[in-house]
């Protein structure tokens, strides 16, 4: 790092202050782990990071998190616990979990999912029996690992059958679905994705399912925030359960979340995931989660997450513009998804060369791509925690210039980039808020 960063980092601009008081302490304990979170800290001022599944908590949310809560263990529900002592306990969840329901307008929620992951695969323990076929978009039209990758224990538990897209317009083959629903007749369709850019018809997939007798689950992992904000369509009344995770755009804690409007689903749900899938929830992640809430029923955060969409489309366009091509030639939300094949690069190589000038994204596998998960044709690039940072649409263009230029000419491009990344993250520092 070089030295005008170094001051910067030192605090003279006052950002993470706070964490910085609290880790004096942690540094009496362990010098070793103090170093590695300044270090992070460090990393996260200087980087411009477009991991759409990331964000930065408020110092509330982690503050919660890390509370004297993470002393507890908690097993049950709210008024009815195996341990006693828990009434602090059943006030945070109870919090919580009235939050969420005035957000996503519903009548019954489960917070205690340790992630998205578990969220999952409770509903499937729940509503499913090994060997039942169930539907889900699959992993290189942009579905979850946990929507039935062989690789994963959903895939292995359950007979996923891959829906995809359609070739040409790369939107989701709501036609081929329906055909293949009938045809496998499933016990489930699990709606919802991680590397899908568009808006889902979760109405035409409820239709569906109902036609052919299944259940729909609905993963709303990455776009929760633009639901809560009114800028996505929302899957309830068109589903009978939703999953979702408070860590992305909604830019809470890592967490997860079941959500529903059935009384039946909801006890079966509340006891698949304890006692059978998980033991005591994490208090002070739940705590974390009910101040996350309490942020998103704001104003502001309406404001924020428009912000993270007229980011993202601007990205898109400035991307396209330069002929990089997206998956369905653009976005409705707070990501890309860049098709790299054009330049004969694969999307672990380009990971590299963006993380060499500070650009942090993930790989990701394409339509039809033809290489390993572990190297993919693909990245994607979103915009939620830039957006955090203070980040405007005009600023998409100097993004959109790096990803070029390091497509066009690495090694002649790097320094160039470099300055570029240096300019904005200086302009926008991660302030607690
Ligand atoms: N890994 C998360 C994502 O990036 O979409 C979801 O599991």
């Amino acid at each position: 790092m070089d030295i005008i960063l170094s001051l910067f980092f030192l605090g003279l601009n006052g950002m993470y202050d706070k964490e910085i008081k609290m880790l004096e302490k942690l540094k009496e304990s362990d010098e070793e782990i103090f170093n590695l979170v300044k270090k992070e800290m460090e990393k996260e001022q200087e980087s411009i990071n477009l991991i759409a599944s990331e964000n930065i908590a408020s110092f509330g949310v982690r503050s919660a998190v890390g509370s004297i809560f993470v002393n507890r263990y908690a097993e049950g529900c709210v008024g009815n616990r195996f341990f006693g002592g828990c009434e602090n306990i059943d006030r945070v969840e109870e919090l919580a979990i009235k939050r969420a329901k005035k957000l996503f307008k519903c009548s019954y929620v489960n917070v205690q999912a340790y992630s998205g992951s578990c969220a999952n695969l409770a509903v499937y323990f729940a509503l499913l029996k090994p060997g039942d076929s169930v539907l889900g978009l699959s992993l290189n039209a942009g579905g979850h690992i946990t929507h039935g990758s062989p690789y994963n224990i959903s895939g292995e538990l359950y007979n996923f059958i891959p829906y995809g897209l359609d070739e040409k317009t790369e939107l989701i083959d709501y036609f081929e679905l329906r055909r293949l629903a009938k045809e496998k007749k499933p016990k489930m369709i699990v709606a919802g994705a991680s590397a899908y850019p568009r808006i889902i018809d979760f109405e035409k997939i409820y239709k569906i399912a109902r036609e052919v007798g299944a259940y729909l689950m609905v993963d709303i992992a990455h776009i929760a925030g633009l639901i809560c904000a009114g800028l996505y369509p929302s899957p309830f009344g068109f589903c009978d359960v939703v999953t979702a995770t408070t860590n992305k755009t909604l830019r809470g804690p890592r967490s997860g979340l079941i959500l529903c409007d059935d009384y039946e689903i909801a006890k079966k749900i509340d006891k698949a995931l304890f006692p059978g899938l998980q033991g005591g929830p994490f208090i002070g992640t739940i705590a974390g989660v009910a101040v996350c809430f309490k942020e998103a029923l704001t104003k502001e955060f309406r404001e924020y997450q428009e912000n993270i969409i007229k980011n993202s489309k601007r990205l898109a366009k400035e991307l396209m513009d330069r002929g990089i091509k997206l998956i369905s030639n653009g976005t409705d939300i707070h990501f890309s998804l860049i098709d790299l094949r054009k330049f004969k690069i694969t999307g672990q190589e380009m990971q590299k060369r963006l993380e060499s000038i500070n650009i942090i994204v993930n790989k990701n596998t394409v339509l039809n791509d033809e290489e390993r998960p572990s190297i993919t044709s693909g990245i994607r690039v979103g915009t939620p925690l830039i957006t955090t940072r203070g980040f405007k649409e005009n600023d998409m263009e100097e993004i959109a210039k790096c990803i070029y230029m390091v497509l066009e000419d690495f090694e002649g491009n790097r320094e160039r980039c470099l300055e570029i990344v240096k300019n904005l993250v200086l302009k926008y520092p991660i302030l607690n808020f």
